[in-house]
Order: structure tokens, then sequence, then C-alpha cells
């Protein structure tokens, strides 16, 4: 039993107390692991970056925009004309289920600065964080692995220092990237667990694969048991087209890694506690080995009954040399920002697998891209945390999803890379610094909510106004009809001479008003105010998970007359715009989640003070912050606490703590209840 305690009702002045059987939220700083070996210190992502002087998450450099292409090959007041039914259209990708199609793939070294201490101390940024992609679409889906899953390895409880459930300690790896061994407890399927008890989140682990003889299952076994149907996947080898070059394996090829897929489940076999045998993810190639070469080995059919997907991991390109001065040619990211603003990258990075996605396809089976992001070693300073990265990360997974991928997990490492969605403060903050939104997380979001919860969405790639590689645009068909139109606009043009119209007329007949939200911010070099239908999760280290501002939903107003029958729809340069052609759309609302986690604003005189993981703020369409000042507060509609065993709460401490916090300003907390 735990007290609860209710920041929303702050403002509606209840006070009663509440008792619940579920687990507590703290909003504690986080902290690192304890470090077990000199040798191994500071954290590492799957691309395995060293700690720099100024932590790349916190990085403030804006690169300057690429200017105007000239000539422009398209046009800036282009038209297309779509078919309401998907019955007259052809080409369309495979029906996309709920569950966000973008997922996180969270490196095992950093889980305890992100999903939380332990199994009762989870972090609220980051449930926030879900819940606002599970309120548009159902669910998350995550990874935890990467690099640092080979040399895990589950140990006793309390054999950590101080009952922590994460350590590390050096693996011995003579891998340039000096991956640390992982050591955690069984608490940390218990913080899985517990996350989602309270949010749909499904997980994927992987399998240690840096020793074929002595295979260490644990995380199979204690996986199984303890989430249950919450584990979806288990990964037989993280890039094991790599094995060779980092030295893992002497010599390694697609036929000895698929015979060693073979010898991994003969051992699950022999394993009773491994109950579902039919749950691994493979091969995780990389581009050392193209997917056929795995294939070719006769892969797909030999496995596909033991598969719960087929999965590869792949970056655009790589920040090693800047990282680790390792001989090669440095890449300058201002020269390589272009790229990634601009269609035929993605178009690029997704064609190659595309026979492969419709292989697994046949075989039945989720095709999955397992780890990617902006550049792996990192990601690059300016770029991968930039506005334009956004738009790239839509365009990227709008196109593996018109290609069939049926999932992509975009990688979070610690504080030391460019690329994270999202970001936990460092440990020797003040307690006043919160979380850190990349801009890629608005990504998510906003592919979130264009599949929406319907099971039944497939997209298209449209290459509207001639092909014009920087105004891609795609149509989403939720069943049968047209429901979405997805517009961008790569091009930064502060003059306006390339904002977009665009003209989209429909054979049956346009409706008559559609509505649009926006991804916006100043430029593709912006890294703060970027916002989705008006809203932002804040700058650096403002970060709650919640959504603030007021929801702004652009109506537009088409022209219905035969001789017309048009919608014409504004895209600033730069620009995103979503566009909803059914304005009855329930889902148009959403703003922030009606499902949140307070996040404490205690400072260090008030850490003992926790708060109701339940709904704070439900706002339907509302910021909670004009939700709260309505006096309408908590309602137990969203609450991740069964209404029954939750009563209205609000403790003299909570009611202290928060007062301190708005007394001395800043702190975030007074800003999210008084601002
Ligand atoms: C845009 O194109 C439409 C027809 O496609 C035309 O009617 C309209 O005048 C054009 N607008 C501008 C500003 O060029
Ligand atoms: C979780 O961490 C907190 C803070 O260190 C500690 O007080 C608590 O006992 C831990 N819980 C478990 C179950 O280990
Ligand atoms: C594999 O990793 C485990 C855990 O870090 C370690 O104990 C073991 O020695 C490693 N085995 C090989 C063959 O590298
Ligand atoms: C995706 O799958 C659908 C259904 O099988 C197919 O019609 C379509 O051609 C595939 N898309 C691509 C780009 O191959
Ligand atoms: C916090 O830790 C980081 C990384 O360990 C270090 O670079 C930074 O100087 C520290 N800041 C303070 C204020 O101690
Ligand atoms: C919109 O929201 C409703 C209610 O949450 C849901 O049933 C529906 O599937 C959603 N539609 C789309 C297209 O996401
Ligand atoms: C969509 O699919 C998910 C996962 O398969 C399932 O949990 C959910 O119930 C489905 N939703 C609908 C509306 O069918
Ligand atoms: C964000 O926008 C606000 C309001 O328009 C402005 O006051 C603030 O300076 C902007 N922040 C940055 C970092 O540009
Ligand atoms: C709402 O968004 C539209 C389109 O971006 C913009 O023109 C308008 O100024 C916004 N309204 C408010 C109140 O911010
Ligand atoms: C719902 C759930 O899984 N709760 C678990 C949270 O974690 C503790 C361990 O710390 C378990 O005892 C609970 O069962």
């Amino acid at each position: 039993m735990v007290l609860l305690h209710s920041l929303a009702l702050l403002s509606s002045v209840a006070v009663t107390i509440a008792q619940t059987d579920s687990m507590t939220i703290y909003g504690q700083i986080p902290l690192f692991q304890t470090t077990t070996t000199a040798a191994a210190t500071g954290t590492v992502s799957g691309s395995a970056a060293p700690v720099q002087t100024t932590l790349a998450a916190y990085d403030k450099t804006e690169l300057t925009p690429p200017a105007p292409p000239n000539p422009n090959p398209g046009s800036n007041n282009y038209s297309m004309s779509l078919q309401r039914s998907a019955a007259t259209v052809t080409g369309l990708s495979i029906p996309h289920n709920g569950v966000g199609f973008w997922g996180f793939s969270i490196e095992m070294s950093v889980i305890s600065q992100v999903l939380g201490k332990n199994s009762s101390f989870l972090q609220p940024s980051f449930l926030n964080l879900l819940a606002n992609i599970q309120e548009r679409s159902g669910g998350v889906v995550i990874r935890l692995g990467g690099n640092t899953q080979e040399f895990a390895a589950l140990v006793p409880t309390d054999s950590i220092a101080n009952g922590h459930t994460f350590a590390k300690a050096d693996s011995g790896s003579t891998q340039t990237t000096k991956t640390p061994a992982v050591l955690y407890t069984i608490d940390m399927f218990y913080m899985a667990a517990n996350i989602s008890a309270l949010l749909n989140v499904k997980w994927f682990m992987g399998i240690p694969f840096n020793d074929s003889v002595n295979w260490r299952l644990q995380i199979a076994e204690e996986g199984q048991t303890i989430l249950g149907d919450n584990l979806l996947g288990l990964q037989a080898a993280n890039e094991p087209d790599f094995y060779q070059k980092f030295g893992r394996r002497v010599t390694y090829s697609p036929q000895q890694y698929s015979d060693e897929v073979g010898q991994l489940i003969a051992a699950i076999d022999a394993n009773p506690r491994i109950t579902n045998k039919h749950q691994l993810l493979a091969p995780s190639v990389s581009g050392q080995w193209a997917p056929e070469d795995v294939w070719n080995t006769g892969f797909i059919d030999k496995y596909k009954d033991r598969m719960y997907a087929f999965t590869v991991e792949h970056y655009p390109r790589d920040n090693c040399a800047a990282q680790f001065n390792n001989g090669d040619t440095i890449v300058d990211p201002q020269a390589v920002f272009p790229n990634y603003l601009s269609h035929t990258e993605v178009v690029s990075l997704v064609q190659p697998y595309t026979n492969s996605a419709n292989l697994a396809t046949a075989a039945g089976k989720p095709f999955m891209m397992f780890e990617t992001n902006t550049g792996s070693c990192g990601g690059f300073k300016g770029i991968s945390d930039s506005y334009g990265a956004a738009l790239w990360a839509m365009d990227y997974g709008l196109q593996m999803a018109y290609n069939n991928f049926t999932h992509a997990m975009m990688h979070v490492g610690g504080q030391n890379v460019f690329y994270n969605p999202f970001t936990a403060p460092p440990t020797n903050q003040s307690a006043f610094n919160e979380w850190t939104a990349g801009a890629i997380y608005y990504s998510a979001i906003v592919l979130a909510e264009a599949f929406g919860t319907g099971n039944n969405t497939r997209v298209i790639d449209l290459w509207g106004n001639s092909g014009s590689v920087y105004t891609p645009s795609y149509a989403f068909y939720d069943g049968d009809t047209l429901s979405k139109v997805a517009l961008f606009n790569y091009i930064d043009d502060k003059t306006g001479a390339n904002d977009l119209k665009v003209t989209l007329t429909m054979p049956q007949g346009v409706p008559g008003t559609v509505k649009v939200k926006y991804l916006s911010a100043l430029s593709v070099s912006s890294k703060n105010n970027i916002t989705w239908a008006g809203q932002t999760l804040g700058g650096q280290f403002e970060v709650d998970g919640r959504f603030k501002g007021d929801l702004n939903v652009t109506t537009i107003t088409c022209d219905t007359s035969t001789a017309v029958n048009a919608c014409v729809i504004p895209v600033p340069a730069p620009g995103f715009a979503l566009v909803f052609m059914d304005t009855s759309e329930p889902n148009l609302s959403l703003g922030q989640a009606t499902q949140t986690f307070a996040t404490s604003a205690h400072t260090k005189a008030h850490n003992t003070v926790t708060y109701d993981p339940a709904a704070v703020a439900t706002s339907n369409g509302h910021s909670g912050v004009d939700r709260e000042a309505a006096g309408l507060g908590s309602t137990s509609s969203g609450s991740v606490v069964s209404a029954a065993r939750r009563r209205a709460v609000l403790s003299f401490e909570a009611l202290v703590g928060a007062c301190v916090a708005v007394a001395v300003g800043g702190v975030w907390v007074g800003r999210a209840l008084v601002q």
C-alpha cells in the first residue's frame, strides 16, 4: 500500500487521502549506474560514444540552413488529385497496426537513467513521453538492448553495491568501442513489468551472443516468466555482420551465423524455463552483410516458425571518426546537412530493404528496423537534434512504413550522444533540471497520430510536385477511406518565396473543410520551440514529458464548387502539415495525453514527496494548465489506476512541497501549475 499525492487537485483544493496498491512513481533525479571497475566509466551508446567535455545531448550548435534549391525542381503552388477510396489506389503499403510506428531502442547501459533506478523508482517524465505515444496509437514498443546486450549478465539481487539494479564491469572487449559489460539484477524485468502495468508498453530484449557455446539464456527465462505477453521478442544477435570486425569471432559468415541461430534454438528447446520457443528476432544485420546474404542460407524458411519478426539495423552514416579519432575522414555536419533535408536520402536508405520486407510479409512475419537514428557513433552535432532531423525522421519513418516495415526503433543513448529522442538529466545537475526532448521525439508523435489506433491504415508515397525531393507527400487510407495527407517542405526560406500552397483535389469531391496540424519551427536548424499543433514539450532541462501550450488545429475551408473542387493547404518553408480529411475525427482534439504521470518537482528538501502516478492533467484538446485553471483537475478518465481503487488525493506534504517550488520560482512544477 502506497500513499499517493495528486498535484492536479491543488486548484480544486480537494484534500483527501488515497490508498492504492499500485507502485509509487518517484520523480527523483536519476542516478548513473555504479561503476565496479575504473576501466568502465561513462555511458555507452549503441554506437558507443565516449563522454565529451560538452555533453552532446545539450550541445547548442545550430548549423546554417542550406540555401533554397536553384533551380527549384518543383513548384510552390502544386496540385495533387487523390482518390477517396483505397480500392482505386495501387501501391498501398500493408495495413499498419497501432502501437506507434516509431518505437524506441534503449541501450542497456542507460536503462537506469531512462526507465528509472529500480522497479519502484520509475521516471515519470519517461512515462509521460510514452503516454503521449500511447494516447495516439494505443501503445509503444521498446527494445532494451544494443551493443551492450552482448556482454550483459544477470547477477544476484543485492550483489551490486547499494542494492542497485544495474552496474558496469569491464567486459574485456578489445573492440574500439570498449563496450562495458552491463550487470543487472532481476529487478530490470520488474521495472519493465511495472511500466507495462501502467502503460501498454511491449518489450524486446536481446540474448547475449558473445559466447555461443555457453549460452546465457537468463534474459529469456526471466523475461518470459516476469513479463509474460508484454515481452514480444528476443533478439538473436545484434549486428552479427560486425562480429568479425569487432573481434567477437575470428571469422564469421552468414552461414556461421545461421548455424549459431540453430544452436541457440537447440539450447532454447532444451530449456524448460523458456516456454515460448517462437519469439526470436533476427538477423539484425546492419550493412556489412545485405539481408539477402542471410536469406540465402535458407534462413527464412528454416527459422520462420521460431521468429517473432525479421529485423535489420541501419544508420545513414556514422560519426565514428570524430568520436574515436580512428583515422577515417571526419564527417562535417554542415556538409551532410542537406542530405537530411531531401527525400532522396530516405528513399535510398529504405530501398535496399523492400525485398526483405516483402519476404517477411510473405512469411507472415513483421519486419522491423530494430535500431536506427541520424548517425551511429552518437549522431551529428547540429543535425541530430534539429527540426531538420525531425522532418527527416518523419519522412524516413513514412518511407519505411510505405515499404512494409512494421516498426522502427529510434536509438536512445546517454548524455554523450546528439541523437536522443529524450534525455534524462545528468546526475550532477541541480534537482531543478528536468528532461530534454530531442526533435525526433516529435516525429514519433506525428507518426503515431497519423497511423492512429485503427490497425488498418495503409500509406503511399505520392511523389507529388513533379517528384520534387524537397516536398515529399504521403496519403493515408484508414480502411477503405482517404483519412490523412502528409505534406513536407524541406526548404528553409524566411522570405516566404518558398512557402507552399498545395492544392488537393478529389474526383469524388472534396469535403467542405479539412483540419491541419503543423509540426513547426523557425528553421531546419532550430532546436528549440518545435511545436506540434501549437504545443511544445519545452527546451533543454524543461521537459516533464507533457505538452505545454494550447492546441492549435487549423481549419481550411475548401472550395466545393464543381468548377474548383479543391482544398489549398499552406505549408511554410520549412514546414510539415498533417491534413485530416475527416474533421469529425475524434483524435484531432488530442493534445496533451489524458493519462499523465505527475513529475516530481520536489527539490532536495522535499524528496520524500511522491505523486499520484494516475492522471493529473486531463486535457482533451486543452493544455493541462488550462484544465487545471478551469478547475477541472483530475478525472478518472484515462487514469492508470482503476477508479474503484483510487480516491482523490492531496497531502499536506505535497502542498508544502509544491508551494516551496513555486516560491523559489523556475522549478518546473511551479510553472506547470501556475503559468
Ligand atoms: C496556383 O495554381 C492554381 C491552379 O493550379 C491557380 O488557380 C492559382 O492562381 C495559382 N496561385 C498562385 C498564387 O500562383
Ligand atoms: C529503489 O531505489 C530507491 C532509491 O535508491 C531505494 O530507496 C529503494 O529501496 C529501491 N527499491 C528497491 C526495490 O530496490
Ligand atoms: C561473455 O560475456 C560474459 C559476461 O560479460 C563473460 O563472463 C564471458 O567471459 C564472455 N564470454 C566470452 C567468450 O567472451
Ligand atoms: C507492400 O505490401 C503490399 C501488400 O503485400 C504490396 O502490395 C506492396 O507492393 C508492398 N510495397 C512495396 C513498396 O513493395
Ligand atoms: C557533470 O558531469 C559531466 C560528465 O561527467 C561533467 O562533464 C560536468 O563537468 C559535470 N558538471 C558539474 C557541474 O560537475
Ligand atoms: C481515433 O480515436 C478513436 C478513439 O480513441 C479510435 O477508436 C480510432 O481508432 C482513432 N482513429 C484513428 C484513425 O486513429
Ligand atoms: C490493434 O492491434 C493491437 C496489437 O495487435 C491490439 O492490441 C489492439 O487491440 C488492436 N486494436 C484494434 C482496434 O483492433
Ligand atoms: C521560443 O519562443 C518564445 C516565445 O515565442 C521566445 O520567447 C523564446 O525566446 C524562444 N526560444 C528560443 C530558444 O528561441
Ligand atoms: C495556429 O497555427 C496557424 C498555422 O500555423 C498560425 O497561422 C496561427 O497563428 C496559430 N494560432 C495561434 C493562436 O498560435
Ligand atoms: C505490476 C508489477 O509488475 N509490479 C511489480 C513491480 O515491481 C516489484 C518488484 O520491485 C514487484 O514485486 C511487483 O510485482
